[in-house]
């Protein structure tokens, strides 16, 4: 009540609130910060790992940045080289000729594809897999949900249709952020509440990044079979599915990971906690994860991600029309191109829009 007193007499003497974001914004447009060093100050405050919390830290303090200036300073060398070139033919630098043009483009592009992977794992870190767990009633999706959670989450009974809601716990494993999902049965049912959870289910398996379908050990597989046409997907985005043989201590198969040519099974049991160390270490690997701790790995947001993309894009244009030997100023516009991508990145490039987007979703007094 005091702060609140205070700060609404200070209100009535003439100032006002800040903005959310405004202080990253204006130490951003004074030069103080770059644009990827302000967004890193929010995924600070919002990091929910250690390891988030550790790598915006590297972000912030510009470990990224500076390898984005590094490449952003030797495609600035390397266009004004080619560009003299253009400009000045009667000086007959031939450039297409040359090898250094092409030995710069493959050292940069090598460099590109380097942060790129960084950048990855950074971005990892921060969003996360987002993993539904499916599969027919009563087969141990709850069950599952909780030897992963490691709590009592969702209720698990031997009633067939227990789950209609979507149920949905985060956890870490090794600093990777896990979305977990639990999900009604999938049947055909003439409930009405039963349905729609079916129709839920459905709706976050097609967002999801992993599906673990889960079937029952101890029963007849055909009648629970893995079928991704009765899911209704949405065609085109192939998501991974790992087929989870649960209720192993029923039946006696040993816990463990099996990879097929169609797919990746892993035998456990929910309720016994058998073989739950599988299921970790292959959604790791699913996520591509090596592990946030690394040296030179920084925190990143996909649109960095998207920004080095289209640099790398646009360097792998540069390398062919050099092979082509096409005339410099494809290449240079190729260049051009990189640069502000890059650009995009450190704030150099940006829109009022997307300016706007990134300091809103700041907390205010940051
Ligand atoms: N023996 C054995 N029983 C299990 C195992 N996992 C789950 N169960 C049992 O299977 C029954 C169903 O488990 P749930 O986790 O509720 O299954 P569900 O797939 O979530 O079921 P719905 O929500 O109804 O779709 C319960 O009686 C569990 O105790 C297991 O690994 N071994
Ligand atoms: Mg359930």
């Amino acid at each position: 009540m005091v702060l609140d007193l205070v700060l609404r007499r200070l209100v009535e003497l003439g100032a006002r609130l800040a903005r959310p974001g405004e202080f990253s914004e204006r130490a951003f447009l004074n030069g103080k910060l770059d644009l990827a060093q302000a967004e890193a100050i929010a995924d600070l405050i919002e990091s929910s790992t250690e390891t988030a919390a550790r790598l915006a830290r590297r972000t912030l303090s510009g470990d990224f940045s500076r390898r984005l200036y590094a490449l952003i300073d030797e495609l600035i060398r390397l266009r004004t080289y080619l560009e003299a070139g253009l400009d000045f033919p009667e000086e007959e630098i031939d450039f297409l000729a040359d090898s250094t043009l092409g030995t710069a483009i493959g050292a940069l592009l090598s460099q590109l594809e380097a942060v790129l992977a960084s950048a990855q794992q950074g971005c990892l870190v921060r969003e996360g897999l987002r993993a539904v767990i499916a599969g027919p009633p009563n087969v141990g999706k709850s069950s599952l949900l909780n030897a992963l959670t490691g709590s009592e989450a969702a209720i698990v009974t031997d009633i067939p249709g227990t789950t209609r809601d979507l149920l949905h716990r985060e956890i870490q494993i090794d600093g990777l952020p896990l979305h977990l999902t639990d999900t009604a049965g999938m049947h055909s049912s003439d409930d009405l509440v039963e349905q729609e959870g079916i129709r839920r289910a459905r709706q976050e398996i097609a967002a999801a990044d992993a599906i673990l379908w889960v079937s029952d050990d101890s029963r007849n597989p055909d009648t629970q079979a893995f079928n991704l046409s009765a899911l209704d997907l949405p065609t085109g985005s192939p998501i991974p599915m790992v087929l989870i043989r649960n209720k192993v201590d029923l039946t006696g198969r040993k816990p463990g990971l099996t990879r097929t040519a169609e797919r990746v099974e892993i035998a456990l049991s929910a309720r016994e906690g058998l073989g739950i160390e599988f299921l970790r270490e292959h959604l790791k690997e699913l996520a591509g994860y090596q592990g946030g701790e690394a040296d030179g790995i920084f925190m990143a947001r996909r649109r960095h991600l998207d920004a080095l993309n289209r640099a790398l894009t646009a360097m792998r244009e540069a390398r062919a029309n050099l092979q082509q030997q096409r005339s410099g100023e494809f290449i240079a516009e190729d260049l051009r191109q990189a640069q502000q991508a890059l650009g995009e990145i450190t704030g150099e490039f940006t829109t009022e829009d997307l300016l706007e987007r990134i300091f809103t979703s700041f907390c205010i007094g940051k």
